[in-house]
């Protein structure tokens, strides 16, 4: 296995690190379109194309803070379903917690296991997808990529979803009568009203949360590279809109953030848009935490670059 490096900087000692990346590279459930596995290290790969400058804070995150690619969790027995879930949340339980802590998919089905170990008391749940993932099981698998909110609803959380367009019947009924979650559809977003209440409500979380991203709550014109596209979605603009607004509330503790499902994309826009969204989120992330006053300490700091 290579070693994988985020913008190909070297990777900082785990203890040392102020931004863990997790490559969970799951392929096991996925029902149309193959590659989640791949696309963990594909995202890491075209990172390099990146500018340490992020635009939008007007800073460059890795002169304060050190990143670190951990190796990726792809046990060699390919264990599934309950076995899986309790190896990946043990494994991630054991990481040091006083960082941003970032898992790069694979299937949505490592998203339970990654919240157990990192959120294991109720908060809030911000989810970006084209599909509510509601099922109780998918194909006879209560682990598919499908279930995962459902796993989260059960353990107290409260969701609020956002770029959902491809809802099951009885997912539609649970979304109208269960007060633990708020689905934003992505058509009723063009509305600036309903804009603005989910504004409103990710500026209301308190406490600790957790973010996670399916790439397909894009518009696939901009991420065609997904396990199962759906047309219309969030724009990147709207994207980094949400993530702004997260971390602009200084209430919230963000316990840890993923992105998943995506699949090859012979273009790579796909893999380069998360590669940036996550870019976006740390250097967000690292600001409200106060890291561009710190020393210039980081990971792009005596790195040989121009
Ligand atoms: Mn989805």
């Amino acid at each position: 296995m290579p070693e994988y490096r985020y913008l190909d900087l070297p990777n900082a000692p785990i203890d040392d690190a102020d931004v863990l990346i997790l490559p969970v590279p799951l392929e096991q459930t996925v029902s149309h379109k193959p590659g989640a596995g791949e696309a963990a290290y594909s995202v890491l790969e075209v990172s390099d194309q990146l500018e340490f400058y992020e635009e939008d804070a007007d800073w460059c995150p890795t002169r304060h803070m050190k990143v670190s690619v951990l190796e990726g969790f792809d046990p060699e027995d390919h264990p599934t379903g309950d076995t899986y879930q309790k190896r990946l949340r043990e494994h991630v339980a054991a990481l040091p917690t006083s960082n941003l802590f970032i898992a790069i998919g694979g299937e949505h089905a490592i998203t339970p296991a990654l919240v157990r170990a990192r959120l294991p008391e109720p908060g809030w749940i911000l989810h970006i997808d084209a599909h509510a993932d509601l099922r109780r099981e998918f194909h006879g698998n209560p682990w598919s990529h499908a279930t995962p909110i459902h796993h989260l609803l059960g353990d107290g959380h409260r969701v609020v979803q956002c770029g959902i367009r491809s809802i099951f019947e009885e997912e539609a009924k649970r979304i109208a009568s269960d007060p633990m979650i708020t689905c934003y559809r992505d058509r009723e977003l063009q509305k600036s009203a309903i804009w603005q209440r989910l504004m409103e409500d990710i500026s209301g979380f308190r406490g600790p949360g957790y973010l996670t991203i399916d790439m397909d709550g894009f518009d696939p014109a901009l991420v065609p590279g997904v396990g199962t596209p759906q047309p219309g979605g969030l724009s990147w603009f709207q994207g980094v809109d949400i993530l702004e607004a997260l971390f602009a509330n200084p209430h919230i503790e963000l316990r840890g953030m993923d992105v998943v499902e995506l699949a090859r994309d012979v273009h790579q826009v796909s893999e380069m848009t998360a590669a940036k969204l996550i870019q976006k989120a740390m250097s967000f992330w690292g600001k409200a935490q106060g890291y561009d006053q710190r020393p210039e300490t980081g990971s792009q700091i005596g790195a040989d670059y121009d």
